[in-house]
């Protein structure tokens, strides 16, 4: 473990105390601004959390949190890329409440000193939550605010002793087809398989997630664990997720092997590299107003500054 050095980000990236603490309010007032805006009733009940679900805190990280309004509740829930239960948008809700997620473990190993498996009990309790904001960008050129709550992926890593063979993390999600009507067409090999290089999946910004806006995790968004890893395509954050490997040999994902001209293995959230079938400059902005322009997309999703470094020497423009 010692041989992984795991980056940290500069200073001047660090959010002031007063500026994360007025952003804390936008969450709490989440209704309110609703209100504001002049939206619905129906939309205002749906811009705030689902109160059957049990409470998941985190305590804010704003080191790690983007200074924006996070997505309500209904775009963040109902909106969603699942393609185990379909592929439209509204699908995921709709039919991921017949996944199992308890009882649930995680297989750890590989390139391991001490492989184990992990009860999801056990993995709630292996470090402190953290509430971060991060903006998901999806490779379908629109992006959200969502607020997580998790903890580094590093932390479960370093409990299993990669070997100095580990140079991959691979992500293997459930496969459940009672529950899954998605999986009956082909469109990728199941089960959905994702992967890392080790010191991505090392990085701090990597957060394996437990719950989102305080709740955890509603099925639909990766039950009972899912990644977020905020300068990549959404695709690269599996969700419910079954069995972690370290590996030595660059891992072949699901989109690569579908689709290799489309989505390479590096996935970084990058606006000069164009999808084949259309630009990556900009994006929409999920909750905007229906006639709101498209914002420029960043470089890296904005957190260049502390993952380009990851990169250095790379040609990006070859290794999308
Ligand atoms: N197992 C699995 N994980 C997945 C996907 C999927 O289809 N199956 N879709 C990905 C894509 S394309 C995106 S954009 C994000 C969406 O996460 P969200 O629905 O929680 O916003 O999940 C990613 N993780
Ligand atoms: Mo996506």
């Amino acid at each position: 473990m010692s041989r992984i050095r795991i980056p940290q980000p500069p200073a001047s990236e660090i959010t002031p105390e007063a500026v994360w603490q007025s952003r804390r309010r936008w969450l709490g007032q989440a209704a309110l601004l609703g209100m504001v805006a002049g939206t619905t009733p129906r939309a205002l009940a749906a811009s705030t959390p689902d109160a059957s679900l049990p409470d998941l805190s985190g305590k804010p990280n704003g080191r790690f949190s983007v200074m924006e309004k996070p997505n309500a509740w209904d775009d963040i829930t109902g909106y969603n890329n699942f393609y185990e239960f379909g592929t439209d948008k509204e699908d995921p809700r709709r039919h991921a409440g017949r996944m199992v997620t308890e009882p649930w473990t995680v297989e750890v190993g590989g390139e391991v000193l001490k492989p184990r498996t992990f009860d999801i009990d056990a993995l709630r309790k292996l470090a402190p939550m953290e509430e971060r904001i991060y903006r998901l960008r999806c490779v379908e050129a629109w992006s959200m605010v969502i607020p997580w709550v998790g903890y580094s992926l590093a932390e479960l890593l370093k409990q299993v002793q990669p070997t100095g063979n580990a140079r991959y993390v691979t992500f293997e999600t459930a496969l459940q087809p009672e529950a899954m009507p998605g999986v009956k067409r082909r469109i990728i090999d199941w089960p959905y398989i994702e992967a890392l290089r080790i010191d991505e999946a090392m990085h701090p910004l990597t957060l394996l997630v437990f719950g989102v806006y305080g709740k955890v995790l509603p099925n639909q968004n990766g039950a009972p664990l899912r990644l977020a890893v905020p300068w990549k395509y959404g695709f690269k954050s599996a969700k419910s997720i079954v069995r972690i490997r370290l590996v030595e040999e660059q891992p072949v994902s699901s989109w690569m092997k579908a689709a290799p001209a489309e989505y390479g293995f590096y996935a970084n959230v990058n606006p000069d590299v164009r999808h084949p079938r259309w630009s990556q400059a900009t994006e929409r902005r999920i909750g905007d107003h229906l006639f709101a322009p498209r914002v420029r997309t960043q470089m890296f999703n904005g957190y260049g500054e502390w993952v380009a470094p990851l990169y250095a020497g790379m040609d990006l423009a070859r290794d999308f």
